[in-house]
């Protein structure tokens, strides 16, 4: 690899890949992908803090790996895996949860969000989710995780163990920034403004799938929950509406406050099928590229094996280090 910084990021594979997930993390990786070295995995371990069909599963993995590349993600000069074939993440962080406090785990919202969803099963995978994660960053000695601000927390607690890792043992781990982007870091629910757009809604009208055809995308964004005062302007209360606005800015690259000027005395029926029209045109691309990948297993199968050996050694140093600091015998 050459001395450019470095960039993890990943997406686990349940549900369907959503627009919140392309808007709020894969463009940014496909935009971010030449200024760094990228590593993108799919992290799969993750995955299983929710009860998973094997077969369904495996399908799964390979379609989200599909969809990194389809993106336009060039897995060839970047490192593109599955977390679970690179064992140093279980390995890290199995440490990790050693420097970790339960009161900093009991804070995480996710956790909490999660807990009340999955109340029959609050597994401890699930509590300790956000170790795990620090461990996937922290061995690649990442300079910058580009993510939705969902994950923001995450990445402070990431922080928090590092320095204190760093603190107690010398200069082990490259203290991660987050990249977060402005408009596209939180697209909301089209059926409930007020909540995220997530992968793992049992509605599917809430959200747009990366893979959806345009008559799908053109119905989701009619049915999308709105309000009644049939003004379109960006403020308080008019979640609906902001939806739409921060999906269209994003999409477009333009800022919202030259959305809302574009749909000055418009209609909301206009704003839907405008932003519609829009989503359809950004995932088009990405549509074909994928249609044309399933058919190619062998270079996918290349791409993540390779992917799986490169990680490996990057991941397997950083382990070794951990392990002479913290006193192990040398194999
Ligand atoms: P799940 O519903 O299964 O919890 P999810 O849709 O939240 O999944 P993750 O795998 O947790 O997806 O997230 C992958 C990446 O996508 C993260 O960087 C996350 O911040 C980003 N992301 C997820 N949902 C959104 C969203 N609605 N808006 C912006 N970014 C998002
Ligand atoms: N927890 C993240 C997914 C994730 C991740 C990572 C993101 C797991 N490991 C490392 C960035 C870096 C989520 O979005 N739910």
């Amino acid at each position: 690899m050459s001395d450019k910084p470095i960039i993890f990021s990943g997406i686990q594979p349940t549900g369907c890949s959503t627009l919140g997930n392309y808007l709020g993390a894969l463009k940014n990786w496909v935009d971010l992908q030449n200024d760094y070295n990228c590593i993108f995995s799919v992290v799969d371990l993750h995955s299983i803090t929710v009860r998973q069909d094997a077969t369904a599963l495996r399908k799964r993995c390979m379609d989200f790996l599909t969809q990194y590349l389809a993106c336009g993600i060039d897995g060839e000069e970047n490192i593109v895996f599955f977390q679970s074939h690179v064992s140093a993440h279980a390995e890290l962080s199995w440490i990790l949860n050693c420097f970790a406090y339960m009161g900093e785990l009991n804070r995480m919202t996710q956790f909490k969000d999660k807990s009340a969803k999955h109340a029959d099963n609050i597994n401890a995978g699930l509590y300790t989710y956000p170790v795990l994660m620090a461990a996937d960053i922290l061995l690649y000695q990442t300079d910058l995780v580009p993510v939705g601000i969902d994950q923001k927390q995450h990445l402070e607690l990431c922080r928090d163990i590092a320095i204190r890792f760093n603190g107690i043992y010398g200069d082990v781990f490259k203290i991660p920034e987050g990249y977060i982007p402005k408009e596209a870091a939180r697209i909301m629910s089209l059926q409930d403004p007020t909540s995220k757009m997530s992968k793992s809604d049992p509605n599917v009208n809430g959200f747009i799938s990366i893979l959806d055809d345009p008559d799908t995308i053109k119905r989701k964004f009619k049915r999308a929950v709105t309000d009644s005062e049939g003004e379109i302007a960006f403020r308080d209360g008019k979640d609906g509406i902001n939806n739409l606005l921060n999906i269209y800015s994003a999409v477009t690259g333009q800022s919202v406050e030259q959305s809302v000027n574009e749909f000055a005395g418009l209609g909301y029926g206009v704003l839907k099928e405008r932003v519609a029209e829009a989503v359809i045109e950004e995932l088009r691309p990405m549509q074909e590229r994928y249609a044309d990948l399933t058919k190619n297993k062998d270079y996918i199968n290349k791409i993540y094996t390779e992917g799986a050996k490169r990680a490996g050694y990057m991941a397997a140093k950083t382990l070794r280090k951990v392990h002479r600091k913290l006193g192990y015998v040398d194999r």
